[in-house]
């Protein structure tokens, strides 16, 4: 988009690349960095549609080498910024079309990275990654399940995206890492069963991070990645919508997502709301949780 044509668009929240990467406007140019604004399926703090703009803001220190895994991630993989998704506040269903349309080639041509956004963004995602890849695995990090059937008697939240991906099959098999927190009744983890997830909650990666990363890695087959920052403790990532005590550390979500030797086709990260950071902590931990999933796909391809 010229600049003047940006100056007459609705998109204002967009600022500034990833990592200062190049823009890129052919999505197969390279594994790119998407932005979804949207943030009207949030149940308590509203915020995420800043999720993008922080995220970018977040990553302006991210440097090209990554010395854990040794790997050049942008580098390897051509990257570059696509922009945000033109998404339509206060329609959910116009801003899933709009995020389908826009990704389902993006997802057939390259790895996409995203940035949300509010949870809800993330079955749109996984329709377009089925258009591609068929069934993918789904890793899913966040401290809440994620499926419950409703919400205020709607189907569409950020609560119940879970369950509309498993009701329309478009998952294979879901791992839920860092769950923990209240719920409403002891329904939720029977539910969780019935629908075949397997959900490991935050004591038991904490108290064995090894045999976590093995459940992980065991997982064969095109999988998808999708990390809520609350999965991570508010005292390292308070810039979030549904914040929940006693998660990870910003290292060990880092060196999770960094152990991982799988076939990724995605990655997003959601659920950062800038509004409620302090010094852009969560903005530069969701930055560089993107920079170790990039760096898992490169490491992949130089394998
Ligand atoms: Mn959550």
């Amino acid at each position: 988009m010229r600049q003047i044509d940006a100056l007459k668009s609705p998109r204002f929240a967009q600022i500034s690349t990833f990592a200062r990467l190049p823009r890129c406007s052919d999505p197969s140019e390279g594994a790119v960095f998407v932005g979804v604004p949207f943030d009207d399926a949030t149940t308590y703090r509203p915020g995420a549609r800043f999720g993008p703009s922080g995220i970018r803001d977040g990553s302006r220190l991210l440097r090209p080498y990554n010395p854990f895994l040794e790997v050049y991630p942008f580098d390897e993989l051509n990257a570059c910024d696509a922009g945000d998704v033109d998404t339509v506040p206060g329609h959910i269903e116009d801003t899933m079309r709009a995020v389908e349309s826009f990704m389902g080639p993006v997802f057939k041509e390259t790895v996409p990275f995203v940035a949300g956004g509010d949870h809800s963004i993330t079955l749109s995602l996984l329709r377009s990654v089925h258009g591609a890849h068929g069934k993918v695995n789904l890793i899913h990090f966040d401290s809440h399940y994620d499926f419950w059937d409703n919400h205020w008697g709607k189907k569409y939240t950020h609560g119940t995206w879970l369950r509309r991906a498993i009701e329309e099959g478009l998952v294979n098999r879901v791992i839920q890492v860092g769950i923990r927190g209240s719920v409403y009744s002891h329904q939720d983890k029977d539910d969780g069963r019935k629908l075949g997830v397997t959900s490991l909650d935050v004591r038991v990666v904490k108290s064995n991070l090894p045999a976590t990363l093995e459940a992980l890695n065991s997982l064969s087959g095109k999988t998808y990645i999708s990390f809520d920052i609350d999965a991570v403790d508010p005292a390292f990532a308070p810039g979030t919508g549904t914040p929940e005590v006693g998660g990870f550390t910003s290292y060990e979500a880092l060196e999770i997502v960094r152990s991982l030797k799988l076939q990724l086709v995605g990655f997003d990260v959601v659920e950062v709301a800038p509004p409620y950071d302090v010094s852009e902590l969560t903005s530069m931990l969701a930055a560089n949780l993107v920079y170790e999933a990039m760096s898992v796909v490169a490491k992949g391809r130089k394998r």
